[in-house]
C-alpha cells in the first residue's frame, strides 16, 4: 500500500492496542475491537459546509479502539500514541444530565468525550478502552473524524445498537464542533462511517445522500503525498472561510452557496468585497467541478478528471487562499511527470497532503521526481478505497 513509508498494518495496530490494554488494565484482554478509517478527498474542497458536493474515499489507514464494558459507571481511556506529549490516560465518570462532560485537557481526549456526550442511543455502561491509530495526525487525512467514528462504533458495540448511519455521522460532527471548537462540515465523518471498498463516494451535503463511484481500474493509482507541514484547522482561518461563505450566500439572497450560480455572483459584485467574492467563486466553481468529476471518473476519463483536479487546486490556491508554498510545490512537481493525470491539495489545507491520480506505471518516477523537486522530505502513500467503520474480530 505504501511507497516511501510503511504504515503499520491493521494486525500490528490491533496487536499494539491489545498489548497497551493488557499493560494498562491489569493483564486482562479486551472483548471488543472496532476500526474507522481516515479519508482522502479526491475533489470538492470546502464545499461541504456550503451544502455542496464532495468526492472522498475511505483510506486503509484507521483508528482502532479495543476495550470492554465494566460493572461501574466510569470510563478509562488510554491512547497508544507514542508521540503524545500529553497524559496518555484519562479517567472520568459517565455523563449525567446534571453533570455533562466538558472539553479540557488532555486535548486528544476531547474527541472521545465529545462522542460520549453526544451518543444518544445509550444508556451507556462504564467501560475501558485503548485507542491506536495509523492515520497521520495533522496530515489532513481526517485523523480526528476517524477517532470520533471509531469511538462511536465502539459505543454501538457495547450497547448493541445499529443506529442510523447518517445520525452517527452527524453526532460525530457535533462532537467535533462542541468539544474541539472546529466548525467542520459533514464530509469527514460521513465517509469514515460510509466508505466502501473499491469506491469513492459522491456525497450531496444538502440531502446527505451518497452515490458510489467505482474506482477499481488497476492501471490507475491514487498517490497521497504528505508535505509534512502540519496543518491545524482549529485556528481562525477555517471558521473565517465558513463565515465569509455564509455572508456571500446572504448577500446573494440564497440559503447557501449551493443555490448560487456564477451569474448570481456577477450580479451581486457591488454588494461583496473582492475577498468574499473570490471565496464564493471558489465554492460555486468547485461544486460544478465535483459534479463533472464524478461523471468523468465513472466513464474512466482520467485525463479530464486530472484536469479538474488541477483546476480545483488553483482555485483553492488563488481564490480560497488555503494552500501553502509546500503544497503548491508538490502539485507542480507531480504535474511535470509523464503519466500523471492530475494533482491537488486535499482536505482543509494550510499544510497536510496532496492527492495525485496517475498511471500505475508512473509511480516510481513520480515519487522520485516529486521528492527531488520538494524542498522538504515528503512521505508517499499509494492507497486504495477502503471500507468504512466496522467491528473487528479479536
Ligand atoms: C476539513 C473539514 F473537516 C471538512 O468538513 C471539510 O470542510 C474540509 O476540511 C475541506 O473540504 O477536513
Amino acid at each position: 500500500m505504501m511507497a516511501g513509508c510503511q504504515a503499520t498494518s491493521l494486525p500490528s495496530l490491533l496487536e499494539k492496542a491489545r498489548r497497551v490494554y493488557r499493560e494498562s488494565f491489569g493483564d486482562t484482554e479486551p472483548e471488543i475491537a472496532v476500526s474507522a478509517p481516515g479519508r482522502v478527498n479526491l475533489i470538492g474542497e470546502h464545499t461541504d459546509y456550503n451544502e455542496g458536493l464532495v468526492l472522498p474515499m475511505a483510506l486503509p489507514m484507521v483508528t482502532v479502539v479495543v476495550g470492554s464494558q465494566t460493572a461501574d459507571t466510569s470510563v478509562s481511556i488510554v491512547t497508544a500514541a507514542e508521540e503524545a506529549d500529553e497524559p496518555r490516560r484519562v479517567d472520568f465518570p459517565l455523563p449525567q444530565d446534571s453533570n455533562p462532560l466538558t472539553p479540557g485537557e488532555p486535548k486528544w481526549a476531547n474527541y472521545v468525550k465529545g462522542v460520549i456526550q453526544h451518543y444518544r442511543a445509550g444508556p451507556l455502561p462504564g467501560f475501558r478502552a485503548v485507542i491506536a491509530s495509523n492515520v497521520p495526525i495533522g496530515g489532513g487525512l481526517s485523523s480526528s473524524a476517524s477517532l470520533e467514528v471509531a469511538v462511536y462504533t465502539f459505543l454501538q458495540q457495547i450497547c448493541s445498537d445499529d443506529n442510523d448511519l447518517v445520525a452517527k455521522a452527524l453526532a460525530c460532527q457535533k462532537a467535533e464542533h462542541t468539544f474541539a471548537s472546529m466548525p467542520c462540515g459533514i464530509m469527514d465523518q460521513f465517509i469514515s462511517v460510509m466508505g466502501k471498498e473499491g469506491h469513492a463516494l459522491l456525497i450531496d451535503c444538502r440531502s446527505l445522500e451518497a452515490t458510489l463511484v467505482p474506482l477499481t481500474n488497476p492501471g490507475v493509482v491514487i498517490l497521497i503525498t504528505n508535505s509534512n507541514v502540519r496543518h491545524s484547522l482549529t485556528g481562525s482561518e477555517y471558521p473565517s472561510r465558513r463565515r465569509q461563505c455564509e455572508e456571500a450566500a446572504r448577500a446573494l439572497g440564497k440559503a447557501s452557496l449551493r443555490e448560487a450560480s456564477m451569474e448570481d455572483l456577477e450580479a451581486a459584485k457591488d454588494r461583496l468585497d473582492s475577498e468574499t467574492s473570490r471565496r464564493a467563486r471558489h465554492v460555486i466553481g468547485e461544486i460544478a467541478r465535483t459534479a463533472r468529476a464524478a461523471k468523468v471518473l465513472r466513464a474512466g476519463e482520467y485525463r479530464e478528471f486530472g484536469r479538474l483536479m488541477v483546476e480545483s487546486h488553483h482555485s483553492l490556491r488563488d481564490d480560497y487562499d488555503v494552500s501553502c508554498p509546500e503544497l503548491d510545490q508538490l502539485v507542480a512537481a507531480a504535474m511535470e511527470v509523464e503519466g500523471v493525470h492530475g494533482s491537488r491539495m486535499t482536505g482543509g489545507g494550510f499544510g497536510g497532503c496532496t492527492v495525485t491520480l496517475l498511471e500505475a506505471s508512473a509511480v516510481d518516477r513520480a515519487t522520485q521526481h516529486i521528492q527531488e523537486k520538494y524542498s522538504r522530505t515528503a512521505t508517499f502513500y499509494i492507497t486504495t478505497p477502503s471500507e468504512g467503520a466496522r467491528a473487528l474480530s479479536l
